[in-house]
């Protein structure tokens, strides 16, 4: 399969998910400033969107939304419980995360990040929300090393998307177990090895 991303995309988290599982894979970069590969042809061909992430499987298909491809990906390797059988409260717990990171983080931060014009009545209301938000990871992180149970794929998303305030410029220092959960993911070995991989350190 091939991975489509951009580097510190939200494609970092299944990026970072592949790793974790043991999957082979390859990957190809995205330039979203012109939406282009790297041999210049058009990613509209590819992703009429634009969006990374994109997953093309071996069968052809190509998939997108990162909260659905982080949980097939953890699924290729259900022994490393990365999303929890079908069922159980673990995956409750995990898909109840990765919704969160979708739809109170990522879709918060999103128009903001990729959109440098926004303006800036939008960025105080984006500042307000991702606050309460950041606090109430904060809060849970008091007495959790991971949102829920051991590191799960909702670890790999809420890491990638926290991330992006250092990009803003968006201070953590109010957030300290948010800082040391981030430091604790930054930690593992497939997760230094994604973000060697797209050059994000040496
Ligand atoms: N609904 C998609 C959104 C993906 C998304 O927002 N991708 C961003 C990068 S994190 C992107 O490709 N932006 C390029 C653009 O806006 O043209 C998902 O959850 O995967």
């Amino acid at each position: 399969m091939k991975l489509y991303f951009s580097p510190g995309a939200c494609s970092l988290a299944v990026h970072i998910a592949l790793r974790e599982t043991g999957t082979p894979f390859d990957l190809a970069k995205v330039d979203l400033t012109t939406h282009t590969l790297a041999d210049g042809s058009s990613y509209f061909d590819v992703a009429p969107r634009g969006y990374v992430p994109l997953l093309a499987l071996d069968d052809g298909s190509r998939h997108t939304e990162a909260a659905s491809l982080l949980q097939y990906v953890a699924d290729l390797q259900t022994s490393r419980s990365l999303v929890g059988e079908p069922g159980s409260r673990r995956r409750l717990e995990v898909v109840e995360w990765l919704t969160f990171v979708s739809t109170e983080l990522h879709k918060v931060f999103s128009p903001w990040l990729w959109h440098k014009e926004t303006a800036d009545s939008t960025r105080t209301a984006v500042k307000d929300k991702l606050a309460l938000r950041f606090a109430e990871l904060d809060r849970h992180l008091a007495s959790h090393a991971h949102l829920s149970g051991d590191f799960s794929v909702a670890d790999a998303y809420a890491f990638t998307i926290v991330n992006w305030a250092n990009f803003l410029a968006i201070p953590l220092t109010s957030y300290p177990n948010l800082q040391a959960y981030l430091a604790r993911v930054a930690a593992r070995p497939q997760v230094q090895a994604a973000l060697r991989a797209e050059g994000l350190v040496q």
